[in-house]
C-alpha cells in the first residue's frame, strides 16, 4: 500500500513537470513597487513561466528599456547587464539593471525585448512589458500610455492594490483599444532570489487545475479588462497578439502586452 502510494506520487510529480508548458511571461521584476523613499531600484528581466518557476527561455539583447518619470522618458537600454537566471528546471539568459530613483512620484519602466523564437509553436513572441514603481506616495505617471506597439494602460494604480481589489486595464495595439483581447493572468508563485538570480523552490500556492495556474480572461468591446486579485503578491497580465505586427523573419509573430501589478495583504 505504502509502496503503491509512493509510486503514485512519483507519477504525479512527473505529470506535474510534464504538464503542458504554461504561459510564457516576460518579467520585469523588483521586489517592492510601493516605496517609502527613492534609492537604487534593482530590476531583473527574465522570460519564464512564473507560476511553476519552470522553463526559462534565453533572452537576446533587448531592443529597448526605458523609464518614464514626471513626463520625461529616459533610455536605459545601455545599462542592461546579462545574467543567468535559474528556474526549477533549467537556466536561461536574462538581464538586470538598477535605476536610481531620485525624489518622489511614479516611475513607469517598459521593456521591448527582441522577438523570441518558440520552436514548439514555430513562431516568435515579443512581450512589451511594463512595471510601475512609486516612491513616497505622490502619484505622477502611473496611468501614462507610452505608445508601445502592444501596451496595457492601467486604470488602477499597479502599486496601490489590496488583495481582493480589482485591477483594470485597457489593452492597446498600435495605440488603439483591442476589443475582446485575450489575456493570460499568472501569479508569481515562487519568490525570486535577487542575489542568487533564481526562483525560490517553495510554491506559495498549488493550482488544482491548469485553468487556475494560468487564468484566461477577455477584455470587453472597448479593450477593458477587470480582474479581482485573490492574493497578495505579484500578478502578471499578458494580452496575446495585441500588437499590429504579426510577421517576423517569415514566421508568425505574437506581439503581446504585459503588465505586472503588486497586491498587498489586507491586515
Ligand atoms: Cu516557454
Amino acid at each position: 500500500m505504502k509502496k503503491k502510494s509512493l509510486v503514485l506520487s512519483a507519477l504525479l510529480a512527473i505529470f506535474a513537470f510534464a504538464s503542458p508548458a504554461l504561459a510564457h511571461f516576460q518579467m520585469v521584476y523588483t521586489p517592492e513597487s510601493a516605496l517609502e523613499k527613492g534609492g537604487d531600484l534593482p530590476l531583473k528581466m527574465v522570460f519564464t513561466h512564473p507560476f511553476e518557476a519552470g522553463h526559462t527561455m534565453d533572452m537576446e539583447q533587448p531592443l529597448k528599456f526605458e523609464v518614464l518619470h514626471k513626463g520625461e522618458t529616459k533610455d536605459l537600454t545601455s545599462t542592461l547587464k546579462p545574467i543567468t537566471w535559474k528556474s526549477l528546471t533549467n537556466e536561461g539568459k536574462a538581464f538586470e539593471t538598477s535605476h536610481a530613483l531620485r525624489g518622489m512620484g511614479d516611475w513607469v519602466f517598459a521593456l521591448t525585448p527582441a522577438p523570441y523564437f518558440e520552436a514548439n509553436e514555430d513562431a516568435y513572441i515579443q512581450q512589451f512589458t511594463k512595471v510601475v514603481v512609486n516612491a513616497a506616495g505622490a502619484p505622477t505617471d502611473w496611468d501614462a500610455e507610452l505608445g508601445l506597439p502592444a501596451e496595457i494602460v492601467p486604470l488602477d494604480k499597479p502599486y496601490g492594490l489590496w488583495a481582493g481589489n480589482v485591477f483594470r486595464g485597457i489593452v492597446k495595439g498600435g495605440g488603439e483599444p483591442v476589443p475582446f483581447a485575450e489575456i493570460e493572468v499568472e501569479f508569481l508563485n515562487h519568490e525570486p532570489d535577487m542575489k542568487a538570480n533564481k526562483f525560490g523552490e517553495k510554491a506559495a500556492i498549488e493550482a488544482p487545475h491548469d485553468s487556475l495556474a494560468v487564468q484566461t480572461i477577455k477584455a470587453d468591446a472597448n479593450g477593458v479588462f477587470v480582474y479581482a486579485l485573490p492574493k497578495a503578491g505579484w500578478w502578471g497580465f499578458a494580452a496575446l497578439g495585441a500588437g499590429p505586427v504579426d510577421k517576423y523573419k517569415d514566421k508568425e509573430l505574437s506581439q503581446d502586452a504585459v503588465i505586472w501589478v503588486q497586491a498587498k495583504p489586507m491586515p
